[in-house]
């Protein structure tokens, strides 16, 4: 994010706050601190107010009833895929698949149906050594049944991934490349639009795991020209249970369904049964229909404060929390990319993560602490995990000084 531009002058932080209630609380005697944003970020009153509406005036089910709740929870629902599509800049409105988990179902969605399909014995799957296991296990479990290969990206020393290495693992036998646009455990922003062109050229597709990227980065899925693209609305301001599945239509259609059931059909016999078109082929049954529609009041949240000025906000923070943390004595941190979303990942010389993020905690100091679901990286690193502090937009600095002091006080009293 060094790139990004000054915040401009209507960014107002406090007014922000005043958004997220749950921010204005005491735990454990002190003012919350919320770095936490990498595991869930918090939500803004507009989103939590979507869902009360929903549930108190018009909770009805989708695509199916003709009566006024029906069609208003349908017109609702199918405005967030409008709202996505724009937020994403996706061609197609029909390449707006709505999950209901997040990225994990996204990744294993493609997996079991691209994957199992189009991927066979011999082939090979890339994956880089920066992912969260739920972009690991699924192409593991595609490899197992179908015989084909996984073969990983290694990362640099700052947590960059080696790009000379991932040339040379691209062969004719790559059917796929999986990586993420922003890593969890790291921060690093990844080269996913470079590493699309370069797929693209040896033959094969390209699936990115968007999770830490659709709150911080702009995300604009033609540019990049990557074919498949997994956001949770739960990491962007919006609910848990809903998520978006980018597909370019020209492969989804020629995908087989993941889910079968209700609404994804458009003809079922004992014979024989046809599917539904794009994008419903893809949403089978009742989906998290409240979950859906107050997925677009976060994205016109983002949208209302604009994706540069949140990075510049965030970039601010990065910079300010890196330079007070390495001046900590005992404190290596781990991931030094020159492009970062707002994470910082450390350890602290002889004591273990989880007893700082316990005191911490004692603080009202919200971090994560242990592998952060990337075992692997954590191994390439010769660790067992970290502490990790991950900022959103309504984060200040006055609150990294409260980390910074909180991290003070541990060292001295562990010593
Ligand atoms: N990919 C990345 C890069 C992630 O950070 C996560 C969740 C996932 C995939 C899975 O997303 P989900 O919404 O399906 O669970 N990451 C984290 C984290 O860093 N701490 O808690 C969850």
């Amino acid at each position: 994010m060094t790139t990004s531009p000054a915040p401009s002058i209507r960014f107002d932080v406090e007014k922000i706050r005043k958004e997220f209630p749950i921010l204005n609380q005491k735990v454990n005697g002190h003012d919350l601190v919320y770095f936490d944003n990498a595991a869930t970020s918090q939500k803004p009153l507009q989103v939590i107010n979507t869902l009360v509406d929903y549930y108190t005036g018009y909770n009805a089910n989708i695509h199916r009833g003709i009566h006024t709740l029906a069609e208003k929870a349908t017109r609702a629902y199918e405005a967030t895929r409008e709202a996505a599509k724009d937020f994403i800049n996706a061609q197609h409105l029909e390449e707006i698949i709505f999950i209901t988990r997040g990225v994990t179902e996204a990744i294993n969605l493609v997996a079991h149906s691209y994957g199992r399909t189009f991927i066979g014995k011999g082939d090979e799957i890339i994956v880089s050594e920066l992912e969260h296991h739920s972009n690991i296990v699924p192409w593991q479990m595609v490899c197992e049944m179908k015989d084909a290969e996984l073969k990983v990206i290694p990362v640099l020393d700052n947590g960059e991934i080696d790009l000379e290495a991932f040339k040379k693992l691209l062969t004719s036998k790559t059917k796929l490349v999986v990586v993420n646009h922003a890593s969890n455990a790291l921060g690093t922003i990844n080269p996913v639009k470079e590493m699309a062109r370069l797929a693209h050229e040896a033959g094969a597709l390209i699936l990115v795991d968007g999770a830490q990227a659709a709150a911080h980065l702009p995300v604009d899925v033609q540019n990049l020209d990557c074919d498949f693209y997994c956001i949770s609305a739960h990491k962007m301001y919006g609910p848990t249970g809903a998520g978006i599945l980018y597909g370019k239509r020209s492969l989804l259609e020629k995908m087989p369904p993941f889910f079968g059931g209700g609404e994804m059909i458009k003809e079922v016999t004992f014979k024989k049964t046809t599917y539904n078109d794009l994008p419903y082929k893809f949403e089978a049954g009742t989906p998290n229909i409240a979950d859906v529609i107050a997925l677009k009041p976060a994205i016109e949240f983002i949208q209302s404060l604009g994706k540069a000025t949140i990075a510049a906000h965030e970039h601010e923070l990065l910079k300010y929390a890196t330079s007070e943390l390495s001046a900590l004595k005992g404190i290596r941190l781990i991931g030094t990319a020159a492009q970062k979303v707002s994470i910082v990942s450390f350890v602290v010389e002889g004591i273990h993560h989880f007893d700082i993020g316990q005191m911490l905690d004692t603080r009202g100091i919200a971090v994560r602490t242990g592998h952060h679901c990337a075992q692997p990286l954590m191994e390439r690193f010769g660790i067992e995990g970290t502490v990790r502090a991950s900022f959103a937009v309504y984060n200040t600095k006055p609150e990294i000084d409260k980390l910074v002091e909180g991290l003070d006080r541990v060292i001295s009293f562990m010593k």
